[in-house]
């Protein structure tokens, strides 16, 4: 006769309690060896620490290490690897590629000029380009003034920023009236400025501004680390999600100068530009490139310019290209002339005629499918499901690019023989 307590549990217990009894070494040798495959799965599928950690401080080398980890890299990546991904038809007529992201960064920053007093609304486009673009990439920003950046400028911008932030001061030279300008003739032509009602025509700090821009930002020493800089002003907003790196798109399609749109200039402003233009490409014809891009800037073959030009405030450069002798000497040549004050020469004009001139026509880019507005004008894409992927939140109605008054985008796609996107006439 057995335990009657023990044949009472015998009895009520189920068949599978008895099976688990039976076997229970071999159950608890499997369940240990799940256990430990599972961590070795686990420790083998998590990125090492030192992986984690590159990105954000560091960037003086070459090839620079991107964080793949970071918020929606791999995901872009995944949605662009896909056969649905849409490129514009404008990059398919330029025929550029758009890279993915491999881990690997070039040397780059974004670069804005500044007065303490803009930082209110830089904030905002500093917010556009981080969410749009610079939070998958990390890339470091620097910041340019005529004077010395407040604390709550620098505190407020770097909180906002990824990559590494720089602050510098505009040395004086950079910023003032050079010794071989007349300033009674200066004084003369604001006044005749003044009459004509042109905008910012008796201001001598925007003179400033238009000339650093042209001259003088490039030569610091706080962008010698960068091959690209992209110039993000202060009034600007981006409407789409940009789903690749364009530091290294404009290396690997070897671009040198990017934009979004282009306009003409008012005419006053540059009265003399093109004729000092003329004498500095008779004097070193040796810059000019044979296979530039005079179509865009002139209508006549070089005899008159059309006014066309790229709007700097959203460009792309290859800072290589600025600092290139070529640039150098047309833009000293262009200085001596004093054209920048008895004038208002823009920026953009001078930089727009040197690219279309000093470079090969390959190595400039319309850039499609960002969305983006200085006052008062809108670049926002022409295809809806460029518009859709990229999630653009600008009304398409906005857009000016392929308007064929005032606006050059047109233009430049004649001169450069690419084919322009369907659907661009019904913008006349
Ligand atoms: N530090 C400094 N920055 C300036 C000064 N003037 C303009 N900037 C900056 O230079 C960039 C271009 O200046 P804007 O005043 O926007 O010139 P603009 O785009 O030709 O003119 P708007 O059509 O009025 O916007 C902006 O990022 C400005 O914040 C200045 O006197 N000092
Ligand atoms: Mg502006």
């Amino acid at each position: 006769m057995g335990n009657p307590n023990f044949e009472h549990k015998k009895r009520l217990m189920p068949k599978s309690a008895l099976l688990v009894r039976k076997y229970q070494k071999g159950i608890r040798a499997s369940f240990i060896g799940f256990v430990i495959m599972l961590t070795l799965v686990f420790i083998l599928h998590t990125p090492s620490p030192t992986h984690n950690q590159v990105t954000n401080n560091n960037n003086n080398n070459n090839n620079i290490p991107l964080n793949q980890n970071s918020f929606g890299s791999n995901a872009i990546n995944a949605a662009r690897l896909s056969e649905d991904y849409l490129i514009p038809f404008t990059d398919k007529s330029q025929g550029v590629t758009q890279p993915l992201d491999d881990g690997i960064k070039v040397r780059a920053a974004m670069v804005t000029l500044a007065r303490n007093s803009d930082l209110w609304e830089l904030v905002k486009t500093i917010r556009h380009v981080e969410d749009r673009f610079n939070n998958r990439y990390h890339y470091d920003w620097v910041f340019f003034n005529d004077e010395p950046f407040s604390d709550e400028f620098k505190k407020v911008t770097s909180a906002l920023i990824s990559g590494k932030v720089k602050y510098g001061v505009i040395p004086k030279e950079h910023w003032s009236i050079p010794s071989f300008i007349d300033l009674k003739k200066f004084e003369k032509a604001k006044k005749e400025f003044a009459e004509l009602n042109v905008p910012y025509g008796t201001s001598t700090p925007y003179r400033h501004m238009c000339r650093y821009q042209s001259g003088f930002f490039w030569q610091s020493e706080l962008l010698d680390e960068y091959e690209y800089y992209w110039r993000v002003d202060t009034d600007i907003t981006i409407f789409c999600d940009i789903q690749y790196d364009l530091f290294k798109f404009m290396k690997v399609n070897n671009k040198k100068y990017g934009f979004i749109l282009s306009v003409s200039e008012y005419e006053q402003t540059i009265r003399s530009l093109w004729r000092t233009v003329k004498q500095f490409a008779e004097k070193f014809p040796k810059y000019i490139a044979k296979d530039n891009l005079m179509g865009f800037v002139s209508d006549d073959d070089g005899e008159t310019y059309n006014m066309c030009h790229f709007w700097s405030n959203f460009e792309i450069v290859s800072l290589d290209f600025y600092r290139s002798e070529a640039y150098r000497k047309y833009f000293e040549y262009l200085d001596n002339s004093g054209g920048f004050f008895y004038e208002r020469w823009g920026d953009a004009p001078v930089h727009s005629i040197a690219a279309a001139l000093l470079l090969d026509k390959s190595e400039l880019h319309f850039f499609d499918g960002l969305g983006f507005h200085h006052p008062d004008f809108y670049s926002c894409p022409i295809e809806e499901p460029i518009r859709l992927q990229n999630k653009c939140t600008c009304d398409p109605e906005t857009d000016n690019t392929w308007l064929d008054y005032y606006f050059c985008t047109r233009q430049y796609f004649n001169a450069a023989g690419y084919k322009t996107p369907p659907g661009i006439d019904k913008k006349k």
